[in-house]
């Protein structure tokens, strides 16, 4: 019988019960110092019966910030939130991955400690506007990080690795999509660096493959994804040839054996157009397996198992509205449509009152 999203599968070291991915999704609903609540425990459990859950973006360190309500994963008081998050999901039979996220220029001084400018690999100001506590306010230019701040970097990354694995996390993944600081530095319209760090494609990949090595090296390979959206214009990025250089950091990126490296497949979040890309020429360059992402249905999702060009599929509007996703998809049922006035903030509302099927 052929694959499809029922079908059990593995990435990694990660065991998964179907195919159906939870995507990472912002909500902004996190408590005080960034400190998970047992509200966020509640919309994760009831999710769990997705294969596997990504968590929502995680900044992993007080300058990852870029927006109000988010968690963060770089206290003990944090960790101590996502242990009930992790206790929660598992009591249910089901898998999380954190995702670790910092958003370099995508942010504003009221966000950040001491109302630091943002950092970005070059000081180029981002057209649009930062939603802050304040409300939208224009993004400003970011101050280019020196090289010689990017160990300290690195060594967020694998300190946020740590405080994951202590919170109970089945891995991690490393947010290098959606226009944030490792996206920043991989392409052209945001990285005009002159140093080792810029300039050629290999250059641009740097930062990413030395924070992937320090990842893995703390988590173990079979214990780490990647997000990447090499076409995605949303927060003002673009790139000269997207073909080019992610061809090469997906080739680059097999010789970490990571646990899956998860593409989205096209614009996102209402950027504008995205340039053409071939996915499936990226995808057969890499060896390992492959989470999809990008306007899936279940139709779409099944070929795509199917043909063997995605291993998993990575869900995120519809587990919005859907906690039960899994089990909608199983008996064709109708879903519900999620509430776009309710994505981003606020409480129980369009958050963990989504009706199951029995309700
Ligand atoms: C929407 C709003 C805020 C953040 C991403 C973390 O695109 C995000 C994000 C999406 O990866």
């Amino acid at each position: 019988m052929a694959l499809d999203l029922f079908s059990p599968t593995t990435l990694g070291a990660i065991s998964l019960k179907n195919r159906i991915v939870m995507a990472p999704l912002t909500r902004n609903r996190a408590g005080e110092g960034g400190v998970p609540q047992d509200l966020n425990a509640t919309y994760y459990s009831q999710r769990a019966s997705a294969g596997l859950i990504v968590t929502e973006a995680t900044p992993i360190s007080p300058m990852g910030h870029g927006y109000p309500a988010l968690p963060g994963i770089y206290t003990d008081a944090q960790v101590a939130g996502w242990r009930k998050v992790t206790d929660a999901v598992h009591a249910k039979g089901g898998k999380i991955v954190l995702q670790l996220w910092h958003v370099g220029r995508i942010s504003h001084p009221s966000l950040l400690p001491n109302n630091a400018q943002p950092v970005a690999p070059s000081a180029i100001k981002p057209a649009g506007q930062a939603f802050t506590y304040q409300g939208l306010v224009d993004y400003v230019e970011p101050r280019a990080l020196d090289a010689s701040e990017l160990p300290g970097i690195v060594a967020d990354f694998v300190h946020a690795t740590q405080c994951a694995l202590t919170a109970g996390f089945d891995g991690v993944e490393i947010h290098a999509a959606n226009g944030y600081l490792l996206d920043q530095f991989l392409r052209d319209g945001t990285n005009k660096r002159t140093d080792n760090y810029g300039g050629s494609i290999e250059n641009r990949a740097r930062f990413l493959l030395e924070v992937t090595k320090a990842v893995v090296d703390t988590a173990g390979s079979d214990k780490v994804g990647i997000r990447i959206s090499p076409v995605n214009p949303f927060n003002d990025m673009q790139d000269g040839n997207p073909q080019a250089l992610f061809n090469y950091v997906a080739n680059a990126l097999n010789q970490f054996n990571l646990a899956y490296l998860h593409a989205v497949e096209g614009g996102i979040h209402g950027g504008g157009d995205s340039e053409p890309f071939n996915f499936d020429e990226m995808r057969k360059l890499f060896k390992g397996s492959y989470m999809a992402n990008l306007a899936y249905d279940k139709a779409r999702g099944n070929e795509a198992i199917a043909s063997g060009h995605a291993n998993v599929i990575a869900y995120g509007v519809p587990y919005i509205g859907n906690p039960d996703l899994v089990e909608r998809y199983k008996t064709n049922a109708v879903l519900n449509q999620a509430d776009d006035a309710t994505f981003y903030g606020g409480s129980e509302k369009g958050y963990t009152d989504y009706p199951f099927l029995n309700q």
